[in-house]
């Protein structure tokens, strides 16, 4: 029986008998309001679902069971695992413990290699994971347990069995996907007693002869993990685990979610708008020209992918870590001088835009700061993994940390089956008619 198992058999009864305190001594309490203008405009500020993983706040970005980011960006993809589940930061012996966790679920069925091999060549590598994650539902215990019959108090034992089925065989079948999609040989096999960034880094066959992209998998993975419940991927994987789908249905549709250009697809956006700029003026860009082409930009109707957010109105913690490990291992790397001079004239830009939108008439842009997206992109081109289009997949195995963490809480406590009440445009106008 592993520690993390153990550890949640103590807490979930905690967990449980807090939340019905809660609700039976406060549960017609109000939380929020909704106005017409956030039912139009995607429930933005609507708080109506409890999540405990972790918590965006606007003026400080992500923080982790309690603890903000930057003070924790050490951490191991495996230790983040347990500590958004538990929300105690594992010990050493702890953290081993999840290695041999996943070590013990690491093998990946072989129909995965055939399905992907069969999908066209030209298939999105989002795709390609989405698929390759679905059509391993059948191994789901948590459907099995079911359709044999159990209680509600189990829920959460078979989901917890197949998110570690799932994360242990995630990076294998990502670095997979990367292999297949671009035609680089035969996969790599998973290394047992190899940490899980380490194990991707490996498998995805891309030379790291210092270990430095080793150590960016891991604070991506890490950066990356979870980002409270309401965000596109979280609340789809959500919405659908709470039909009681299991790991690997709700998983995927997650995934689907992450793989739309506002959301995850931003990633490999921002690369690519990068890329244009040292392309387009012939080295690294100066502040002037970066102006100039980011106005151009936005004057054809197209955002500034990586800036901007629904949630925070400060730089994201997770860019700035990602700037501090820039300025350390690449300082000289002209695509992340040129990220980080973006980063100098962009939200100016931003805001001077914004205030001429107002005048005529449009929403300002909330938020000018960059965000996760803007700046993993050059790091990751650093180290020589330059197919951009596959950037999500790394997001993505990332953020399936957080959404199975979540997925696992909401069976412990028993969160409902997702339902808020839509109304028509007949309904909106009687009532502000009346
Ligand atoms: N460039 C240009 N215009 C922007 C902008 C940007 N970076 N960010 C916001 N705006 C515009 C919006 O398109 C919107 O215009 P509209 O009213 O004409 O439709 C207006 O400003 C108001 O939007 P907002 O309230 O500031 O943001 P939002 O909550 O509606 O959307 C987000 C948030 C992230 C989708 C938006 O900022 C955006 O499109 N950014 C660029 C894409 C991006 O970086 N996405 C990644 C987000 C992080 C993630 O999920 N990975």
């Amino acid at each position: 029986m592993s520690k993390l198992f153990k550890r949640l058999q103590e807490l979930v009864p905690e967990w449980r008998a807090e939340r019905a305190a809660i609700l039976k001594d406060h549960g017609n309490v109000k939380l929020s309001d909704c106005t017409i203008a956030q039912a139009y405009g995607g429930m933005r500020g609507v708080k109506s679902m409890i999540c405990d993983t972790s918590l965006v706040e606007p003026d400080k970005g992500l923080i982790i069971r309690g603890y903000p980011l930057l003070d924790i960006k050490d951490l191991w993809p495996e230790e983040t695992f347990y500590l958004l589940l538990t929300g105690e930061l594992p010990d050493e012996a702890a953290k081993k413990d999840m290695m041999a966790e996943y070590d013990k679920r690491s093998a990946v069925p072989e129909y995965v290699w055939d399905v992907l091999y069969a999908m066209p060549d030209d298939s999105h590598p989002m795709a390609m994971l989405d698929t390759a994650i679905l059509v391993m539902e059948k191994e789901s215990v948590f459907r099995k347990w079911y359709d044999k019959g159990m209680v509600k108090e189990e829920y959460w034992i078979p989901m917890l069995e197949d998110s570690l089925q799932l994360l242990a065989k995630l990076p294998s079948v990502a670095a997979g996907v990367y292999r297949i999609r671009y035609k680089k040989g035969d996969l790599i096999p998973y290394v047992q007693g190899l940490d899980w960034g380490a194990n991707y880094t490996n498998m995805l066959g891309i030379p790291d002869p210092d270990g430095g992209f080793a150590k960016l998998m891991r604070l991506y993975l890490h950066f990356h993990s979870d980002h409270e419940g309401g965000n596109v991927s979280a609340n789809t994987c959500h919405t659908v685990g709470s039909a009681l789908s299991d790991a690997y249905y709700s998983v995927s549709a997650g995934l689907n979610g992450l793989a739309g250009p506002l959301h995850g697809l931003a990633n490999q956006e921002c690369l690519s708008w990068i890329l244009e700029t040292i392309d387009k003026f012939g080295g690294v860009p100066t502040e002037q020209q970066i102006r100039d082409y980011t106005f151009e930009t936005l004057n054809a109707g197209k955002v500034i992918p990586g800036y901007g957010h629904a949630v925070l109105r400060v730089t994201d913690p997770r860019f700035t870590g990602f700037n501090q490990f820039g300025k350390e291992y690449m300082p000289n790397d002209p695509v992340f001088m040129t990220v980080d001079r973006v980063f100098t004239v962009v939200p100016k830009v931003l805001e001077e835009y914004s205030n001429e939108r107002v005048k005529a008439g449009k929403n300002p842009i909330a938020n000018f700061w960059p965000n996760v997206d803007a700046g993993s992109g050059a790091l990751l081109y650093h180290y020589g993994l330059t197919e951009f289009s596959y950037y999500t997949v790394l997001f993505s195995v990332s953020r399936s940390m957080g959404m199975l963490a979540q997925l696992v809480w909401n069976r412990a406590v028993g969160t409902a089956i997702t339902r808020p009440k839509s109304v028509g445009t007949k309904f909106v106008k009687v009532m502000v008619s009346k």
